[in-house]
């Protein structure tokens, strides 16, 4: 029976509930977690359903993957309509900032149902991606870890190859809190433990996604889930240290960083279509497994998956950003030919000469991986790329409606951001402020069909 809506908070309450609504694709032959089980999901990529790998090599747990690859799927499952699921996350983000719902420690949880007596990562369906992948990956895991100074907790996802039993090697891109939490580590001598929590529902992936500029360091974004869920985020204790798991994953890991230890990690293939190089990294011992007596792995498939995860919440905070300062715009859109987070499109109803500029430098402001900002007038449908380029066909400027910055940070998995540093360009495709009629976009006016008589034949 379908269920009206899922719980969000718990992923096995999602999949029944895609399940009910013939939005779950179930994989019942066995399938290879290296390679095979990528390979079948790519098929179903970007379609209005995810898929359950209910037999995987190896392993007696099923996987799960693409939660986040249709827009559509997503605006459902919250029940918003899907155009306006940035402002929505925009919202939720905003009423935490002002008014925040700290998580709550539980006794007990799912999570705890079952503990591993030794810790042996071989018998979780961890799968390999790409062809060129260096290994198994975490790849859709929420990493909670504490301030070794203030206590305060960070929540981010990172990827993590699996290198042993009981040994994964991390990547951290540049300036992430995880690296600061790790550097205070290293200066007090310590190591760094923190938990890895997979198979979670969107409030968390996204409370884990949050952009820095939306959640600073020194706040407990974990809060960002209570306000998706609409009660407080259950956390409970692990057992070795004082750091939480999330009571509802199904798997949680207890792990622990060591200052300076490192090991090669890479190639993985990421979200900008390019394999992330092989590079030393730092290295994790797994300490615990935890997990449900019935645990369902997730993973996510980079591209289409990620777009929407980490593209649809640096859209949301993009757009919030740009609303506070930058009067008369409506709308953001980071497109996918962008990768999710490389080029974002800016709708604005000018108000004033010179604001189509401000746009550009204020979106850049907000969002740091942006290479490419695009702005365009209200008349311009921003989701559909040969609008867009109508827009900079027609209206841009090129002598004096691009903007190019020179030797500035962005974002290191972009090939042309070699060591985070490169160029990036802002376009302004908006008409000459004051309107004037030679940039007036033709239309016809709308028509119904409904009670006229008209035959539309096959075509033969
Ligand atoms: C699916 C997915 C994979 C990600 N992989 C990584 C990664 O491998 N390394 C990394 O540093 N950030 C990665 N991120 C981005 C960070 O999780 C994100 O920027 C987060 O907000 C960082 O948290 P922080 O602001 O507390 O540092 C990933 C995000 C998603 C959604
Ligand atoms: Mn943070």
């Amino acid at each position: 029976m379908a269920q009206v809506a899922a719980d969000i908070s718990d992923l096995a309450s999602i999949i029944q509930w895609l399940d009910g609504r013939g939005r779950l694709v179930r994989v019942r032959s066995e399938v290879d977690p290296a390679h095979q089980l990528a390979g079948i999901a790519a098929k179903f990529e970007r379609g209005p359903r995810a898929v359950l790998f209910e037999r995987v090599r190896g392993s007696a747990f099923p996987v799960f993957t693409g939660l986040y690859w249709s827009r559509e799927l997503l605006g459902e499952l919250f029940g918003k309509p899907v155009l306006s699921l940035p402002q929505y996350v925009a919202e939720c983000i905003r009423d935490w900032q002002v008014n925040p719902v700290a998580p709550v420690l539980v006794r007990s949880g799912p999570v705890r149902e079952v503990t591993e007596d030794t810790v042996d990562l071989s018998i979780l369906p961890v799968p390999t991606h790409a062809e060129l992948d260096g290994g198994p990956y975490f790849d859709a895991g929420v990493v909670i870890t504490k301030d070794p100074e203030t206590g305060i907790r960070n929540t981010s996802i990172q990827r993590f190859q699996v290198i042993g039993k009981d040994r994964l090697a991390i990547n951290i891109d540049a300036g992430r809190h995880l690296e600061l939490c790790l550097a205070k580590a290293a200066a007090r001598n310590q190591v760094l433990p923190f938990t890895l929590n997979i198979g979670v529902g969107p409030g968390l992936h996204f409370a884990a996604a949050a952009p820095a500029e939306a959640a600073p360091f020194g706040t407990d974004e974990l809060g960002i889930a209570s306000r998706f869920h609409g009660r407080p985020l259950e956390l409970v204790g692990s057992s070795l240290t004082h750091v939480e798991m999330v009571a509802d994953a199904m798997i949680a890991l207890e792990c622990e960083m060591m200052p300076g230890e490192v090991h090669p990690e890479g190639p993985f293939a990421e979200v900008t279509g390019y394999y992330a190089t092989v590079a030393p990294r730092p290295l994790v011992r797994v300490r615990r497994i935890h997990r449900r007596r019935h645990p369902v792995f997730q993973t996510i498939i980079s591209g289409g998956e990620v777009f929407n995860s980490v593209g649809l919440l640096g859209e949301a905070n993009v757009l919030a950003l740009l609303q506070k300062q930058v009067p008369g715009v409506k709308d953001v859109y980071f497109s996918h030919g962008g990768c999710g987070f490389y080029h974002a499109v800016v709708q604005i109803a000018q108000k004033r000469a010179g604001w189509a500029k401000q746009a550009l430098m204020a979106a850049f402001a907000a969002f740091p991986p942006l290479k490419m900002v695009t702005v365009v007038d209200d008349d311009v449908d921003i989701r559909n790329p040969a609008d867009v380029e109508w827009a900079m066909a027609t209206r841009l400027d090129p002598k004096h409606g691009i903007l190019v910055i020179d030797n500035v940070f962005g974002h290191g998995l972009n090939p042309t951001f070699p060591d985070y540093l490169g160029s990036k360009v802002g376009f302004d495709a908006t008409r000459p402020f004051p309107h004037t009629p030679n940039f007036t976009r033709a239309k016809v006016k709308p028509a119904t069909l409904d009670g006229l008589d008209i035959e539309v034949p096959e075509i033969r």
